[in-house]
């Protein structure tokens, strides 16, 4: 790994010198560079060049009102995924009526420009609409989960890279010896087997899309994260043995500056997802710099952009990445600024944890995500 010197020297000349025609101007409208080669500086560009996936989470109203935007995503990005408006509770605002027109948006988009689109995500405890909890009961929660994943599944078949499945089924501190998160209501009413069910039922669906489990809090070499990631490989292993039918790992990546601890535990991700046959997708990753003392961006921003190829480096190491997507591609629009705060140490203070600033200029997370990538093996 770089020192900090070594790699501020480096960012600092790749910044000085990079040509970069395609991304956007300081005004937020795309510089207007005929002779530039459309795309050769992208984040796309440069992971295509190691046969990897680029993308990002996009907000629906950001992508709805903002030509510079969609702009932005179309002339960066390789692969997207909705960040809200597939989730049960967006999709159905009543037991009998769906909302697509945003997800329909965004997939007509993504097909317009050749992009691939990720499906996140069919069960989750979370994000459930207000009538579920009066409504789904353990008499019909099966036909439930089935009738849904078979609705949004077939009216996106064929034209999704992969499906988040189940999302989050892991939470330690329920005490299972599983690690099963057993406070999800879907646990409560179907039991261990309703992820087992999810994938077969999906896997019919859809049967191109790859099928994916989502988790985050596994990627540190830290005793919290080593247990959450042993319990997430568990269950890999056992839905495996079983025959259920699973393909990648997604790996969420919401990490932090001042620890970049990532050597054990990455290897243990990429090891276990191997020894699976599973892919491994990077699918939210972010950087929250809350932690750093300096209210100086430049300094932010450096620390932030370190995290990332640190953390890129480890993860990029073996061939089993596939996809890198950060959650959100602009500090514009970023969950870590929208909702409250974990045990903040600025609590006012808007993060920046994302490629591009909230004018939609390259940060120097840009040119940390793009150097990695120069530096992973194709793959
Ligand atoms: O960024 C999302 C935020 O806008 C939503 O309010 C929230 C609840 O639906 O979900 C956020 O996205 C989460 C993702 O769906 C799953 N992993 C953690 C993400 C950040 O909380």
């Amino acid at each position: 790994m770089m020192t900090r010197r070594e790699w501020m020297r480096q960012a600092a000349g790749a910044a000085a010198a990079a040509a970069l025609p395609t991304v956007l101007t300081s005004s937020g409208h795309a510089a207007s560079d005929k002779e530039a080669t459309p795309g050769a500086g992208s984040l796309k560009a440069h992971a295509a060049a190691r046969g990897l996936l680029t993308g990002c989470a996009v907000n629906a109203n950001l992508f709805r009102d903002d030509p510079a935007f969609r702009q932005l995503l179309a002339e960066q990005y390789s692969i997207v995924v909705p960040e809200n408006c597939l989730k049960f509770g967006y999709l159905r605002p009543t037991p009998d009526t769906w909302n697509f027109a945003d997800a329909d948006a965004l997939v007509s988009f993504a097909e317009a420009h050749s992009m691939k689109v990720r499906g996140h995500n069919f069960v989750w405890h979370e994000a459930l609409p207000n009538w579920f909890a009066s409504t789904v009961n353990k008499d019909n929660a099966r036909k439930f989960l089935v009738d849904h994943i078979n609705t949004v599944a077939n009216r996106y078949k064929g034209k999704i890279h992969s499906w988040d499945v189940v999302n989050e089924a892991i939470w330690i501190k329920d005490g299972r010896a599983d690690g099963l998160r057993s406070s999800s209501p879907w646990f409560q009413m179907l039991g261990p087997e309703y992820l087992d069910l999810a994938y077969r039922t999906a896997r019919k669906a859809d049967p191109h899309a790859l099928l994916t489990y989502n988790d985050y809090g596994i990627e540190y070499d830290t005793e919290d994260d080593t247990k959450k990631r042993d319990a997430v490989l568990r269950l890999l292993r056992r839905m495996k043995a079983a025959g259920t039918p699973i393909d990648a790992l997604g790996v969420q990546s919401h990490i932090h500056t001042g620890d970049s601890s990532f050597a054990k535990g990455t290897r243990e991700l990429l090891d276990g997802a191997r020894s699976l046959g599973l892919q491994v997708f990077i699918t939210e990753m972010d950087v929250n710099d809350d932690g750093v003392a300096s209210d100086d961006i430049a300094v932010r921003d450096q620390e932030v952009a370190e995290v990332y190829r640190n953390y890129l480096n480890a993860m990029l190491r073996g061939p089993e990445v596939k996809a890198v997507l950060t959650w959100g591609a602009t500090d514009k629009n970023t969950w870590l600024n929208n909702g409250p705060k974990f045990h903040p140490k600025h609590p006012t203070r808007a993060e920046r944890p994302l490629p591009f600033d909230a004018d939609y200029k390259p940060t120097p997370a840009f040119f940390a995500i793009r150097t990695s990538f120069d530096e992973a093996k194709r793959r």
